[in-house]
């Protein structure tokens, strides 16, 4: 599992390179929006369960029939799935968001997902949706608390939508 600096100074190593002007903009950038990023992972573990269960309430009143008869969410057993997998999105796109690198969602989430997914017929576009309302619900979290949210909080959830939803198609 790496963070920015650590994926950055393995990037350098392996080609034996000083830390040239590209890698001191990236390294500025990221201790530039190091408070905010820490900040950002109080708000959502302070939320945390208000923000999956109005993630929740959205998406299935965006998405009703995922919770009829037939629908990958019907049974209280599966709305339960649901809701944990929801929380497990939020919770690791806040250890991305404090690492500032998505490494850890690529190790520790999304690895095997997309075929567990599909091979228990969880549908990855509404998933999807879920995941983009949750980055949505964080944003108004982040901006009441008088941070202006910025692409550093949209990069763990787009990141996890991207990866789930392109090898799909
Ligand atoms: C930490 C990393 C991690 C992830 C991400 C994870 C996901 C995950 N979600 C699962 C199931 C599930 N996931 C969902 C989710 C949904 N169904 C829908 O219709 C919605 C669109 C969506 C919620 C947004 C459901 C309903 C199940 C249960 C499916 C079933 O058992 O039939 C399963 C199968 C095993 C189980 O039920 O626990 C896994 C492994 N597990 C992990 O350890």
């Amino acid at each position: 599992m790496r963070d920015a600096i650590t994926s950055l100074i393995k990037n350098y190593d392996v080609t034996g390179r000083y830390l040239d002007r590209d890698a001191i903009d990236n390294l500025k950038s990221y201790f530039q929006t190091g408070t905010v990023r820490v900040q950002a992972a109080g708000i959502i573990n302070a939320n945390a369960a208000e923000l999956v269960k109005q993630a929740g309430l959205r998406l299935f009143a965006d998405l009703p029939e995922l919770i009829r008869p037939g629908g990958n969410a019907y049974t209280t057993r599966r709305y339960a799935a649901c809701l944990r997998d929801m929380d497990y999105y939020l919770r690791y796109a806040s250890y991305a968001l404090v690492a500032g690198n998505t490494d850890v969602l690529d190790e520790r989430v999304l690895q095997g997902l997309r075929e567990t997914y599909n091979s228990l017929g969880v549908p990855i576009g509404p998933t999807v949706v879920g995941i983009q309302i949750l980055k949505e619900l964080v944003r108004e979290k982040v901006t009441e608390a008088g941070i202006q949210p910025g692409d550093w909080v949209d990069q763990p959830f787009d990141h996890i939508s991207r990866e789930l939803s392109e090898r799909d198609i």
